[in-house]
């Protein structure tokens, strides 16, 4: 059976769904997105997921057609029928058909799609060993160009630095700031675990790049900040680089896909000892049951 794909209203089969090719989304990556999960038939933090993506919209001086409670409903709808329980959504909104210049005001009206299909994970041994990564040369976007907190259908510079890291053999990469500071991944952020200092109490540290930065404010980020910061560890936004990478106890990356996923070499430096650690452990499992609720 075809899924059936939402597009401004109405469902289509895949073979149906589709799009103009005078849409800004298409010609310009004029939009912006979300992706979002379920699990056991619950949209996971959807009222986060939607503020994100009209904030995303607003930031591009575009108006979402319908308003967010409406958009909700919609992205819940749109799983139901298709029967999914753990489902991979995927929510567009472009600026819509426009002639062929930049001019985003001749597109009288943006369009929405949302697509609910089955999740892809990475393979299960990858939970238990952990993943390599390296560094790309390609930096995250300056914030003053494209900031990197909206969600963009211009998603080129994170897709050359994974392409990066498939030329490397490894599935993720770590992108720097254009200053040189630990970003995020091309479709993860970044956590690492370092050794307890004089500030943290005997407690070890739990540090991520800060959100203003120039990263994407991730909904799983948020989940695992509120967990560690339950579990009472000393959670940090704050800048840093590679060193504190390469010299951490343990590091991991959180995404939607990903959800959380410890990496254990780093430009062939080995992470702590060398497979997943016992903060990444535990985070990993009060986030797996923070899923059963919706978030
Ligand atoms: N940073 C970037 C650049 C992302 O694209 C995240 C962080 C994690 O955010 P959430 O809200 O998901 O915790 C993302 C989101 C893919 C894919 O196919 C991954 C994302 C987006 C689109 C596609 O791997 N990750």
């Amino acid at each position: 059976m075809s899924i059936k794909i939402w597009i401004d209203g109405e469902f289509y089969d895949k073979e149906h769904a589709k799009v103009s090719v005078f849409d800004h989304g298409l010609l310009y990556g004029d939009g912006v997105f979300e992706g979002i999960r379920a699990y056991h038939g619950k949209v996971f933090r959807l009222r986060q997921h939607v503020e994100r993506l009209y904030a995303s919209a607003k930031a591009i001086w575009l108006q979402v057609p319908i308003p967010q409670d409406e958009m909700s409903r919609r992205i819940e709808e749109t799983v139901k029928a298709n029967n999914l329980t753990e489902a991979y959504i995927r929510v567009l909104v472009t600026r819509g058909v426009g002639d062929l210049g930049l001019d985003p005001r001749k597109c009288p009206k943006a369009s929405i799609v949302i697509i609910a299909d089955k999740i892809q994970l990475y393979p299960p041994e990858f939970y238990k060993k952990g993943l390599e990564v390296v560094t790309a040369a390609t930096p995250i976007s300056h914030r003053e160009n494209l900031n990197p907190r909206i969600k963009s259908l211009n998603y080129l510079g994170h897709i050359l630095a994974k392409i990066e890291g498939i030329q490397a053999g490894v599935h993720e990469v770590v992108m720097l700031d254009p200053a040189g500071y630990v970003a995020e991944c091309s479709g993860d952020n970044i956590f690492v675990v370092n050794p307890p200092d004089l500030k943290s109490g005997g407690k070890p540290v739990i540090r991520t790049p800060h959100a203003n930065a120039g990263i994407l404010k991730g909904v799983t980020r948020d989940a695992v900040i509120e967990l560690a910061l339950k579990a009472g560890y000393d959670l940090r936004e704050e800048l840093f680089t590679r060193y504190d990478l390469y010299t951490a106890d343990e590091m991991f990356l959180t995404g939607t896909g990903a959800e959380i996923i410890a990496v254990v070499k780093v430009d062939g430096r080995v992470i702590g000892t060398g497979q997943p650690g016992p903060v990444t452990n535990e985070l990993l499992q009060g986030f797996r049951e923070l899923t059963k609720t919706g978030g």
